[in-house]
């Protein structure tokens, strides 16, 4: 760091709500965040780079363990690498559908609908596919761990996911499993491993969402 530079500066508190204004705010905040939905179902409607750029800048606001930012976005809106993503997680994703999950889980995914089809893969604009940074090296290729990784990450994209839905476009976080086509595909360093693949876009007209809640305040919250 320049030490001309000072350590701390003033924390710029943008939004000072007063006591009375806070019941109604958070209810708001609440409401518009029980509107977004995980979409299976995009238009192939272009949206401008611009605009998820500043999505994916609006999920490295993330806070991470010591400030390391131990990610990388990468960006795909290319045909090619698309189809390449699509037959290669079908390719898990069958064998995944056909055996190597528990009847169990099969059944608990029932509801969803959902199978080793990818469609999205290919019709969304824009995947993103989401690298956690294991660790980096220096100019002599010493390693250094990250912290926290997982942590910071899932922050992330979970800020990712709602900056999208306030874009008013909709995702699905997809998990082909296991994800290590991705590293390859892409042609990743050994310090990043996939972490979740990220489909966005306009959603088809007429998609439909299954018809699911989410638990209670009573069933979510342990008061002490
Ligand atoms: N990754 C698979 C299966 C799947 C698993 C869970 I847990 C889900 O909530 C949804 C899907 C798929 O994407 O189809």
């Amino acid at each position: 760091m320049n030490p001309a530079e000072p350590k701390f500066v003033p924390f710029e508190h943008e939004l000072a709500l007063r006591p009375d204004e806070l019941p109604t705010k958070s209810r708001e905040v609440y409401q518009r965040m029980n509107s977004r939905r995980t979409v299976r179902e995009f238009s192939d409607r272009p949206i401008l780079k611009e605009v998820i750029e500043n999505i994916i800048l609006a999920a490295s606001t993330a806070p991470s363990g010591a400030n390391k930012q131990p990610w990388t976005f990468c960006l795909i809106g290319d045909q090619g690498y698309k189809k390449a993503i699509r037959q290669a997680a079908e390719k898990e994703e069958y064998e995944n559908y056909h055996g190597r999950m528990s009847v169990e889980w099969l059944q608990d995914l029932a509801k969803f609908e959902t199978d080793w089809n990818k469609p999205f893969l290919e019709i969304a604009p824009w995947l993103i596919v989401v690298f956690k940074r294991v660790y980096e090296l220096d100019q002599t290729d010493k390693k250094y761990n990250n912290y926290y990784v997982n942590e910071s990450v899932g922050i992330a994209c979970g800020m990712l996911l709602q900056a999208i839905h306030e874009c008013g476009l909709v995702s699905v976080t997809h998990t082909p499993s296991p994800m290590n086509f991705l590293s390859k595909l892409l042609k990743r360093p050994d310090n990043e491993r996939p972490f979740l693949l990220i489909p966005v876009g306009h959603p088809a007209e007429g998609a439909k969402v299954p018809n699911i809640g989410r638990k209670s305040k009573e069933e979510l919250i342990c008061y002490y």
